[in-house]
């Protein structure tokens, strides 16, 4: 019998060096796992909701070195469930590839059950929907599909299945993977840019989205680079880990809400490189610096796209190339005479940093100081750790208290969605098996997700979560607060919580509780000395202390 269209797509699938395919099973495509099922190089991970389905795909797509993650779900409901990381791929630029089962070709357009036009409902938040109506194109589709994602702004790409093409027979061979195109930057423009950097007086580096799958040898290029050029280096918002926090070079992150000091002090910069970074709204505090359109500062955009620069900023020089073949240009040139009259501003910049990542604390009245348990985390943390964040002002205490390093992974929606912190941490953990693995969670973000439990259990995966509990989306609740000062807020954000560390057991999980700030070094010691199994860590946290940086005038009395 001839290889059915199912198996194609299966051995297509392998071919693009899929090895795991995170998916909610669904009926419209029983033919593509049924022949899943003959390939052990595929590893179907069975999940729970398509939200935190998608946002293991999502995670796993920047694990994998720029290969794109592999998410499988059924027609309307289950691709529905699936938006949320979806929407995150495609913000944070992040290779996806989403294939969809649909209704039989001869139901199509009767409004058949659960069917619906993806080419509409997806369009914006893929860069491409790939209907796979003719068969005989359905491995070309997945190999398009790959290359579309995998590419220039990397992004989701669905392939749409319908139910009744997988056991057709498979005429036309395997479409083989396209080679990785990569544009580069013309000899003049790396000129200007090197001549642009060695007059500077006051230079920034802003580091991003771009390197965020880059290898060792490319952030160690990035780290010579600085070095000999004398450069502050500044990760950018949720990319805390491309550059060592502890090196003098480090110029301070540029994440969300950056602390005036800092920006007062970039703010002097007389040339800002935007190294792979997309500067989004996050990272140009709600684009005041740089200004847009009009940047107040020669600004140069190096990032694979030529569609994405000039976008929104208008550069003076924009580089359409892989900002590693931008750093070895760079490092093979050789460092400019004059750099060492930059190494006032770089140290200027440095003890900013240093200054603003003390491990210093106020006192709370009203639960622990979130700062005191990402300090003992830092402690415990490996070189090679990946460590993930929910939305929510928790993770503000991350990146102020915890210094990261190139070689541990950073994972998180960066475009802000709430209920990736706990998928990703299973998926680094289920991809990563024996890697330490950290997820941080507010007590909002814990439950909007956070069934991954059940299947880090079933594939033996074993992050260390830990949920941040102030009893309400503590977020949301500063804003109110700032926008309108001195009026209730607490029945818009309140929440009812269960007992965390109680939820992660009946999972299976080890759970722990900390609710005061002496019983915090004992709490952590004990989560990152369990082995084999997940562990939940409930902190019953401050609401006083709002985020790493901001106090409320409102404590809460814990219930
Ligand atoms: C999916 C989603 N829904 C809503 C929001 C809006 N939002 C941003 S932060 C936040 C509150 C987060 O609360 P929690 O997880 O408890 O963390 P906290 O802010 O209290 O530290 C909300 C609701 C969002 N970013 N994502």
């Amino acid at each position: 019998m001839s290889r059915t269209v199912g198996r194609l797509l299966a051995e297509s699938l392998a071919a693009h060096d899929t090895d795991i395919v995170w998916m909610v099973p669904g009926e419209s495509f029983i033919g593509l796992t049924d022949a899943l099922t003959d390939l052990p190089e595929v590893r179907l991970v069975v999940c729970r909701h398509e939200g935190g389905a998608g946002f293991m795909a999502v995670a796993d797509g920047r694990l994998r070195g720029g290969r794109a993650g592999v998410l499988l779900v059924s027609r309307g409901p289950g691709l529905s469930n699936a938006m949320v990381a979806l929407h995150t791929a495609f913000h944070d630029a992040t290779p996806l590839v989403v294939l969809i089962g649909q209704v039989e070709g001869k139901d199509f357009g009767r409004l058949a059950l659960q069917e619906q036009n993806y080419s509409k409902f997806l369009s914006d938040v893929t860069k491409d929907v790939i209907e796979v109506n003719e068969p005989m194109q359905a491995s070309e589709a997945i190999a398009r599909a790959f290359h579309l994602a995998e590419s220039g702004t990397p992004g989701p790409v669905a392939v749409v299945l319908p139910e009744d093409i997988f056991d057709c027979p498979a005429e036309t061979p395997m479409a083989r993977p396209r080679p990785r195109v990569h544009g580069g930057a013309r000899p003049e423009d790396l000129d200007r840019l090197a001549d642009m950097l060695a007059r500077a007086e006051r230079p920034l580096v802003w580091v991003g989205g771009a390197l965020a799958n880059a290898d060792t040898a490319t952030l160690d290029g990035l780290r010579q680079l600085a070095e000999q050029w004398v450069l502050p280096v500044s990760p950018t918002h949720r990319r805390p880990q491309l550059f060592d926090a502890a090196h003098p070079n480090y110029g301070g992150y540029m994440g969300i809400r950056v602390p005036q000091e800092l920006v007062a002090e970039m703010r002097r910069a007389d040339l800002l490189v935007a190294l792979g970074e997309r500067i989004t709204d996050s990272v140009s505090q709600s684009y005041s610096f740089p200004t847009a359109p009009d940047p107040q500062l020669p600004l140069v955009q190096v990032w694979p796209d030529p569609n994405e620069i000039g976008r929104v900023f208008n550069p003076t020089l924009g580089i359409a190339a892989e900002p590693a073949s931008v750093i070895r240009a760079l490092l093979a040139r050789g460092a400019p005479a004059g750099a060492e009259k930059r190494r006032g501003w770089v140290a200027g910049l440095h003890a900013i940093h240093r200054r603003l990542m003390e491990p210093v604390w106020e006192p709370t009245t009203d639960g622990v100081n979130f700062a005191a348990v990402c300090v003992a985390v830092a402690r415990h943390l490996a070189p090679d750790a990946a460590v993930t964040s929910d939305a929510g002002n928790f993770s503000s205490f991350i990146h102020r208290y915890i210094g990261f390093r190139p070689g541990q992974h950073f994972l998180a929606s960066v475009v802000g969605a709430m209920g990736a912190g706990v998928p990703m941490a299973v998926a680094a953990a289920i991809r990563q098996p024996g890697r330490q693995v950290v997820g941080f969670v507010g007590d909002g973000g814990a439950l909007m997700t956070g069934n991954e439990i059940a299947t880090a259990m079933q594939y033996g995966a074993a992050p260390i979560l830990i949920v941040a509990d102030n009893d309400r989306y503590g977020t949301i609740g500063m804003h109110h607060e700032l926008r309108y000062p001195n009026r209730p807020f607490e029945n818009a954000v309140r929440l009812t919580n269960p007992d965390f560390a109680a939820w992660g057991r009946v999972f299976g999980a080890e759970g722990i509780t900390i609710a005061d700030e002496a019983a915090v070094e004992d709490g952590i010691a004990r989560a990152f000395a369990v082995r084999g199994r997940p562990v939940v860590v409930h902190v019953r946290t401050s609401a006083e202390q709002m985020s790493a940086w901001r106090r409320s005038g409102a404590p809460r009395v814990h219930g």
